[in-house]
């Protein structure tokens, strides 16, 4: 069985604990407290050098962290992954822009804002990221004014990368009333089968 080490308000965590529950794999759950610092114990480093969650134990003593690389790893041969060359590559077109172009504005804004009224460097730090993020939300809009999912019309890891902190972003300032094809979209993935929500503990 998959050991599953997270921390509930997580994005990167929710998109593992939604691949999971939507592959209907059960899975032990392990709560790391990072305000705490527990992921940088040495017992945890051992688990993952880079002290993040989320962390997969797929075998006994051995794990996988980044939370794009499980999805993708737990996808393999699933109906979450597609099967063409040119699909399988978009999927990871999309899961590297989140990393590098959206979850950096917007997983930091929330992040920002989750722990109360921000002192001045964190408000500036906010809107320095202001700019970022609507620009993300800007592109996933455009692409999903012609088509239900992120690739290949279907279904796939892709929108689960994507819809992790996208659904969330209001938590981070972003409102996301003006994109109406985007909203239509998170709506289209909260609908799949066995969806959990990013609150749902396990
Ligand atoms: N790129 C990584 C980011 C992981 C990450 O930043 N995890 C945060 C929580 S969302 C964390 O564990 N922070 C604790 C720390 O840095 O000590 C992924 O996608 O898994």
């Amino acid at each position: 069985m998959y050991t599953l080490y997270d921390y509930l308000p997580s994005g990167n965590g929710y998109k593992v604990r939604l691949t999971l529950t939507q592959l209907q794999h059960n899975f032990r759950y392990v709560d790391m407290d990072i305000m705490k610092g527990e992921t940088r114990t040495d017992s945890f480093l051992n688990k993952n050098p880079n002290g993040r969650i989320p962390t997969l134990e797929y075998a006994p003593g051995e794990f996988l962290f980044e939370s794009n690389a499980i999805m993708h790893y737990l996808a393999e041969g699933t109906v979450l992954l597609p099967e063409s060359r040119l699909h399988r590559a978009q999927v990871l077109q999309w899961l590297f822009f989140e990393q590098y172009s959206h979850e950096p504005y917007i997983a930091v804004s929330r992040f920002i804002l989750m722990h109360g009224e921000p002192d001045a460097a964190s408000a500036a730090r906010l809107e320095s990221k202001r700019g970022g993020g609507l620009a993300a939300l800007k592109i996933m809009e455009d692409h999903l004014s012609d088509t239900d999912f992120f690739v290949g019309n279907r279904y796939s890891i892709a929108d689960i990368g994507l819809y992790a902190y996208t659904h969330v972003a209001d938590e981070g300032g972003f409102d996301l009333s003006a994109f109406p094809a985007l909203t239509a979209w998170l709506k289209r993935v909260a609908a799949q089968p066995d969806h959990c929500r990013i609150t749902d503990t396990f």
